[in-house]
């Protein structure tokens, strides 16, 4: 088998060059990063995990219409996505105050915020991903006000799907990360979901116990971080022997480069649809009423500061 091209490498990702033009191997490493890439370490088996859950979450919100970049898983650790021009913005969804929010605003972690609510950040780590509002995103030409709608529109609507998927699984979904891209079907501009959804991209809480089950156990050296990803991955059925993850090296790729070599271009488009999103179902058991925008109660654990 001849080497694959390395196109990038990220904190938790390599791409490489893809089968069919348009397209890339999105490669899922183990290597875990906080706080600005300040905090590094590894999780075993994250990689393996985190593919798998990515693909069966994509690919469910692939059937029900949500545009996406994922297009077949290749192995554990390995899938082919489209390639598309990611728009620099992080999308944080929350129905729950958690991490920087219960942070800004001095609320407790867990309090519902009664519908949920969306925020976009600078995807730029030097800049430590600052808090951006709609004029900063138009003056700075990130993107576009149609854009900026549909990214929304998407954005409630994914959160509202996984938020009911993860609660027939016994998680509840407190927030979550999303990335986009642009996606060009000859001039016609679509925006997809990219990048990954898993437990290092949502806030995952047992619902019974509240316990977090996602890569805050990493951010605050909780413990136990391996075993809360493969709970996760258990209970969605995604890897239904997990002891493989334990041992497995599945798909490594000696080839890879540590450089980014040129940026994703474009590729051919999926469906697009619409519909509304809704509040998540009911408030965690130790949660008090919706943090009306700044809640008087004082955070319980301030978490420290993400990147
Ligand atoms: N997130 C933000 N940057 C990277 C990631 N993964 C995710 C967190 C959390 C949500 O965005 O994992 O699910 C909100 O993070 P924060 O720190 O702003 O509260
Ligand atoms: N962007 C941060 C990092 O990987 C995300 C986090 O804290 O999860 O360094």
């Amino acid at each position: 088998m001849s080497p694959k091209t390395p196109i990038y490498e990220g904190k938790a990702k390599k791409l490489f060059e893809g089968p069919e033009p348009g397209t890339l191997i999105a490669h899922y490493k183990d290597d875990a990063t906080a706080f600005n890439n300040k905090k590094k370490g590894t999780i075993q088996g994250k990689g393996i995990i985190n593919n798998k859950i990515s693909e069966f979450l994509m690919s469910r919100l692939n059937d029900m219409g949500i545009p996406t970049h994922f297009i077949r898983g290749i192995n554990m650790r390995e899938q082919l996505v489209r390639a598309v021009d990611i728009i620099p913005l992080e999308v944080i969804v929350r129905n729950y105050a958690a991490g920087s929010f219960a942070e800004r605003f001095g609320a407790f972690e867990g309090e519902s915020l009664g519908s949920p609510m969306t925020e976009f950040c600078l995807k730029d780590d030097r800049l430590g991903d600052p808090f951006v509002g709609e004029d900063h995103i138009f003056a700075f030409g990130l993107a576009q006000p149609e854009e900026i709608d549909e990214i929304r529109h998407y954005a409630l609507r994914i959160n509202d799907f996984l938020s009911g998927l993860f609660y027939a699984h016994g998680i509840r979904l407190i927030d979550l990360k999303l990335e986009f891209g642009r996606f060009y079907e000859g001039d016609i501009e679509l925006i997809v979901l990219a990048d990954e959804i898993s437990p290092d991209t949502c806030r995952l809480w047992d619902l019974n116990t509240n316990d977090k089950m996602d890569k805050d156990r990493f951010r605050r050296d909780l413990g136990k971080t391996e075993e809360a990803y493969r709970e996760v991955a258990r209970r969605l059925g995604v890897l239904p022997n997990v002891s493989v993850v334990e041992t497995a090296s599945f798909g490594e790729t000696a080839t890879a480069s540590a450089k980014p070599v040129k940026k994703a271009v474009k590729a051919k488009a999926p469906a697009k649809a619409k519909a509304k999103a809704k509040a998540p179902a009911k408030a965690p058991a130790k949660a008090k009423a919706p943090a009306k925008a700044a809640a008087k109660a004082k955070p319980k654990a301030a978490p420290k500061k993400r990147k």
